[in-house]
């Protein structure tokens, strides 16, 4: 006979934390978010934290290079998606690793012999004013010269000129030359009062551009997250078919982790591929798995060697999974089963495994209550894909600003690799979709939203009395409540003036 649970499986909807005595130590200043990633020895210091409980999901619509970088530089990690060639994907990668703040790739290039017409036509295409002229018009092509706007006079001058004739040649231009830092450029951009100052090798090629108002990025940075390289961190999702070739593929350009992408990971695909990258690389090579949503998943990949484990089915914005197939169970009881699962497993082996609550995030406060129900960080999709630095295009739609935000499950993805069962039939194509695609409401930049909830999250914790992750796990007291609860919380019985939208990054 089938089992039944007693209880319903709910939302974050449906909980809210109480508030503890709030010391006066209990400021947010004192707040501090660092948690672990990868399973750590009781006692011991995990292999890798991080300084902001929070990873980008891996979709298409999310991680990329850009965001990764952007995420890195707030404390987080992005796990780059699996779903492209190893090529593109490693590439991905390696950009993130080789990306120094304040040291750009020039994006718009053109040769010597292209016209100030090619010139208008890139700068309305990009909106940047600075061109690298290059021998062969890439952006690591032997550097001819730079034009920006000084140079030439859009209304006075034929189109048809080469640029030859008004760049601004390369020996008339300050440049620095490999190994400079960042400080020693800024310091040749102040004293040659430059807006741009070109960073070259022994050959001219063009490697870099650092801008004057890059000038106080690391200061806009302070839990940015790098290795002993002071690289970025950086994550990338695999699946259970390719991962021999695309693990050591990724490794190569610099992954520091990895996370098998998959709706459901109790599965035996998941353990094989634990065990065989456990075997073949050995410990240094780090592995999420998932997503589960009950004891048994999660001891399963507890047991198979898995470095973090990810919680959640059918929970995510552009997630169709529950209503297309019918599995699935609600984010918060799932979350609160699989901590329980974890203690037990800590009790049992002295190895604390983290756990990651993957989709559903709606309000920041979600994020608190994950954390407070034993989450050690949350993976979100939506949040991210409505910033400037997601790859989604960003769109204007009846007077206001949209970004396209589409599922891994999607036909437009196809990603088969993370919704198939390994079936010969199937495999390169997908039968039925798990997910939609979608537009979302563009909000800006990654940093400005992020310090919104970061405040958030730290100022709850206040009320909850906790300084830290695990001291919130420990303490949290929280209730479930009924529909009317809701909408007692909401703003009632008032007529609302407009609100501000500070505050309200993450309403829907
Ligand atoms: P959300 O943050 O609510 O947008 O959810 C993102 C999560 O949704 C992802 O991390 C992944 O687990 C899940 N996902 C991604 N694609 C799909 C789908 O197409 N069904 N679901």
């Amino acid at each position: 006979m089938a089992f039944y649970y007693d209880q319903p499986s709910r939302t974050f909807s449906e909980y809210l934390l109480i508030p503890n005595l709030t010391t006066k130590a209990c400021i947010p200043d004192n707040v501090q978010l660092r948690t672990p990633i990868t399973r750590f020895r009781k006692g011991e210091i995990p292999f890798l934290q991080m300084n902001l409980p929070m990873t980008s999901a891996i979709m298409q619509s999310v991680s990329d290079h850009n965001l990764a970088i952007a995420l890195a530089g707030c404390g987080g990690i992005s796990f780059i998606y699996g779903s492209q060639s190893i090529a593109e994907q490693a590439d991905m990668i390696s950009k993130v690793k080789k990306y120094k703040a304040g040291f750009v790739d020039s994006d718009s290039n053109l040769t010597p012999q292209h016209t100030l017409g090619d010139v208008l036509r890139l700068k309305a295409r990009t909106g940047h004013s600075t061109i690298a002229i290059t021998e062969n018009g890439q952006s690591n092509g032997k550097l001819m010269g730079i034009v920006t706007s000084r140079d030439y006079r859009e209304n006075q001058m034929s189109e048809s000129e080469p640029i030859a004739g008004f760049m601004t040649p390369r020996q008339s231009l300050v440049v620095a030359m490999e190994g400079v830092s960042l400080a020693e450029a800024n310091e040749t951009i102040w004293q040659h009062k430059l807006n741009c100052l070109p960073v070259i090798d022994k050959e001219d090629r063009l490697l870099h551009l650092v801008f004057r108002k890059d000038h106080d990025s690391l200061k806009e940075h302070p839990l940015e997250l790098h290795d002993s390289n002071k690289q970025l961190i950086v994550g990338a999702g695999i699946n259970t078919r390719d991962y021999k070739e695309r693990v050591p593929a990724l490794i190569e350009a610099g992954a520091d982790i990895f996370c098998i992408d998959s709706s459901d990971g109790y599965s035996e695909w998941q353990a094989e591929t634990i065990r065989y990258l456990k075997a073949t690389f050995g410990e240094r090579v780090k592995v999420g798995a998932g997503n589960v949503v009950d004891r048994e998943g999660f001891l399963y990949l507890a047991e198979a060697g898995a470095d973090f484990i990810k919680v959640g089915i059918g929970g995510g914005s552009i997630c169709i999974t529950r209503e297309q197939k019918g599995i699935g169970r609600g984010q918060a009881t799932s979350v609160i089963e699989v901590a329980a699962a974890r203690q037990e497993y800590l009790d049992k082996t002295g190895i604390y495994v983290p756990v990651c609550s993957d989709g559903g995030i709606v309000h920041d406060y979600h994020i608190v209550l994950a954390l407070a129900m034993g989450a050690d960080f949350v993976m979100l999709g939506r949040y991210f894909a409505r910033f400037d630095e997601s790859p989604g295009r960003k769109v204007l739609i009846g007077g206001s600003f949209v970004k396209e935000y589409w599922g891994e499950g999607s036909s437009r993805a196809r990603n088969w690799h993370r919704y198939d069962h390994h079936s010969e039939t199937k495999a390169g194509k997908l039968e039925f979709e798990e997910g939609v695609d979608s537009f979302i409401p563009y909000a800006g930049r990654l940093k400005d939203n992020l310090d919104i909830t970061v405040s958030k999250i730290k100022s709850t914790m206040c009320n909850c009395g906790a300084l830290t992750i695990p001291e919130l796990q420990q303490k949290a007291r929280l209730t479930t409540v009924s529909s009317t609860t809701i909408v007692e919380g909401g703003a009632h019985d008032v007529i609302q003036k407009e609100r501000s939208s500070q505050g309200m990054a993450q309403g829907r």
